[in-house]
């Protein structure tokens, strides 16, 4: 081999893609959980690989008649094979799971093929002050012993409440109590938090991170626009995965993800469609990318 393969080589080597492992379900009608991970981790050079818990023909937000097939039997056996590939993640986003069994089988996997991945948790459960009807009251439980593994997790205040074991207020929320929230949900395990559903008035709503290490406090809002927008949260968590993944800093992200986020809803409100088939957020990859710092080859 000439010398400069070998240059050549090297430089593929140091340039590697690096792959995100992404363990949510996937409702095939209503974009959210796989179908939103997928595209927006994609498009930011991240290659993302799935591992489905659960297919449904929808999500469960709004529609009626939803099929469900629950695959935890089929997680051991992937990991299994995937394990005598030796394959290696760099990051594993978790999102929503349906039961403390996912919730243990997926602790196994962050430490049977996560040790030199990045870990972003997503506790997936409730929101309003309210836990989803579908998980009992316990399971907020197990989802803190999951965050307690990650090194970023991305609640809303809700499901931050429940992970404390503090009664849900309402806001608008003072400074000092958001950054009490974030440092005590920091104290549970994440060196990294990125608070969702925060707002200081009755105008902005935004988010808000937290960086144990830097001792960094952050906040992003933009006007609220009125409804609610299923699938929102696994865009904005999906964005910060593909970003913190291409080296953004937190802060940054979570501007991004605010952003793309917030004109996803925006598009969709003026368009009128129906909010249940979820928010156009496609049409903001391209800005993405570039927001990112990705240049076309
Ligand atoms: O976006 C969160 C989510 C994920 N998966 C399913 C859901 C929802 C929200 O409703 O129903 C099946």
């Amino acid at each position: 081999m000439l010398s400069k393969d070998f240059i050549a080589m090297d430089i593929c080597t140091s340039m590697e893609q690096k792959r995100v492992l992404a363990i949510h379900d996937i409702s095939c009608v209503g974009k959210c959980s796989l179908t939103v991970a997928l595209p927006i981790i994609s498009a930011t050079g991240i290659e993302c690989s799935v591992m489905p818990t659960a297919v449904l023909s929808t999500h469960t937000g709004g529609f009626v008649g939803y099929t469900y097939r629950d695959l935890t039997a089929d997680l051991d056996p992937i990991v299994k094979h995937w394990e005598t590939l030796k394959i290696r993640f760099n990051g594993i986003y978790t999102g929503f799971l349906g039961s403390f069994e996912q919730i243990d089988i997926v602790s196994g996997i962050f430490d049977r093929i996560g040790k030199h991945a990045r870990i972003f948790v997503d506790p997936v459960m409730a929101d309003n002050g309210e836990l989803y009807k579908v998980f009992p009251d316990t399971f907020p439980q197990g989802m803190k012993k999951l965050c307690a593994k990650a090194d970023l997790i991305m609640p809303n205040l809700t499901e931050a409440t429940l992970l404390l074991g503090e009664p849900y207020k309402k806001g608008p929320y003072t400074k000092d109590y958001i950054e009490g929230v974030l440092k005590r949900l920091s104290a549970l395990g994440p060196k990294q938090v990125v608070l969702t559903g925060v707002y200081l008035n009755e105008e902005d709503l935004g988010a808000a991170s937290y960086d144990r290490d830097t001792g960094e406090i952050n906040y992003a809002f933009h006007r609220i626009i009125p409804g609610y927008y299923h699938g929102t949260g696994d865009i904005f968590g999906s964005v910060i995965v593909g970003c913190l993944m291409n080296d953004v800093p937190l802060t940054r992200a979570t501007e991004i993800a605010v952003d793309f986020t917030c004109r996803s809803i925006m598009r969709t409100w003026e368009a009128r469609t129906d909010v249940r088939f979820g928010v156009n957020f496609e049409a903001g990859i391209p800005k993405l990318v570039q927001d990112i710092g990705l240049k076309p080859e």
